[in-house]
């Protein structure tokens, strides 16, 4: 299951959706002894936040989907850049990928995270990667970024020069302290505080509107990958014996994830996969639980596959189980590495 995504090697291919079992250390905890491959955290605020009032979670028994309306409750940036420090050798020593997912609520507190994170350099060094959650639903009064085509780019210009800008100043500095006579090479600090900068992306359903953010997302070489889909915002579940929303915030509305969105999150992987194609990898999100589902997303294009309901409702028992089944599937196809089939989607 060895997965190769730039420069990090890893043991497999899966990683945990944001916000499922990744707020708390301890939750943190129990993905770093799992088989998973990598780790993100809960999306965060510069400040701790307690999110939406409860309950705001919710599955029905058949486990067709799940519907959260969370509200970004979170630890704060500097709690999560804490427990990577932490946690640093037993996360090393499993080679799993870092995920920081960061989710401001306006582009202010996204440049103060990024402010934080780039003013200790040692941060850098026990992160691998940088995700910009641009497709929370549930924030009340607020809506979702990747779905403003207006103003998509330059909020994306932003973040970017500030993301240069941080790096260009670290990379000066750190030669700038490099020890006379055991001089470092430029690109060995590069790669040092070098992490992979990525897009948490909402599902898109019109053919245009993928053009429209590939074209958009194009525009900006720093970004390494695309983590798609977040969960399909604004759904209701009724409860039909109560008469009721089976969730308080908003009214009952909120995102809807599980095996329901498997095929929007499948269609979304795969199209990007054939807009953006060799430049930006992609994080395949949606509807994963089982081995088959992981094998369906890879075949569309993903290069890491993240679960996310499915761990909400079995725990991280689950990833075992899905790897199992992926290995089963390829045995039975002839498939000796995950690259055999990346992206070989046939049409009829
Ligand atoms: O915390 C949430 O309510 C939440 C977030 Br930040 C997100 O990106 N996706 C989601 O389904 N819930």
């Amino acid at each position: 299951m060895d997965t190769t995504f730039y420069h990090l090697n890893l043991i497999n291919p899966l990683i945990n959706a944001s916000g499922v079992k990744c707020m708390q250390s301890s939750q943190l905890d129990e993905l770093t002894s799992c088989n998973i491959g990598s780790i993100v955290t809960k999306t965060c605020t510069p400040l701790q936040r307690q999110g939406n009032s409860e309950p705001r979670y919710y599955e029905p028994k058949n486990h067709l989907l799940t519907i959260n309306s969370m509200g970004l409750p979170n630890e704060g940036v500097q709690y999560y850049l804490d427990y990577y420090k932490k946690n640093s050798a037993s996360l090393q020593l499993s080679c799993k990928g870092r995920f920081l997912s960061l989710g401001g609520l306006s582009i202010n507190e996204n440049l103060n995270m990024l402010d934080i994170i780039y003013q200790n350099p040692e941060n850098l060094t026990h992160l691998d990667a940088i995700e910009v959650n641009l497709s929370c639903p549930n924030i009340v009064g607020k809506s979702q970024l990747g779905y403003d085509f207006q103003n998509l780019e330059s909020y994306l210009r932003i973040i970017f020069t500030k993301i240069e800008t941080l790096e260009e100043t670290l990379l000066v500095d750190m030669i700038k302290n490099l020890e006379p006579g055991k001089p470092e090479l430029k690109e060995k600090v590069d790669t040092k505080y070098k992490v992979l900068i990525g897009c948490k992306l909402p599902p898109y359903f019109d053919m245009c509107h993928f053009q429209v953010i590939a074209d958009i997302l194009s525009k900006f070489p720093r970004l390494d990958y695309i983590n798609c889909i977040n969960s399909i915002g604004n759904g209701l579940v009724i409860d039909s014996n109560t008469e009721k929303v089976v969730i308080k915030p908003k009214n009952g509305f909120g995102g809807l994830g599980g095996k329901v969105i498997k095929p929007t999150a499948l269609a979304n992987v795969h199209q990007f996969y054939r807009l953006l194609g060799d430049k930006v990898k992609i994080i395949g999100c949606g509807g994963v639980s089982n081995g088959d589902d992981l094998f369906q997303m890879i075949l569309a294009g993903a290069t890491l596959v993240a679960v996310g309901s499915q761990m909400m409702i079995k725990g991280v028992k689950c990833i075992d189980k899905i790897l199992r089944e992926l290995e089963d599937i390829m045995k039975k196809k002839g498939y000796s590495t995950l690259d055999d089939f990346r992206g070989k989607l046939q049409y009829l």
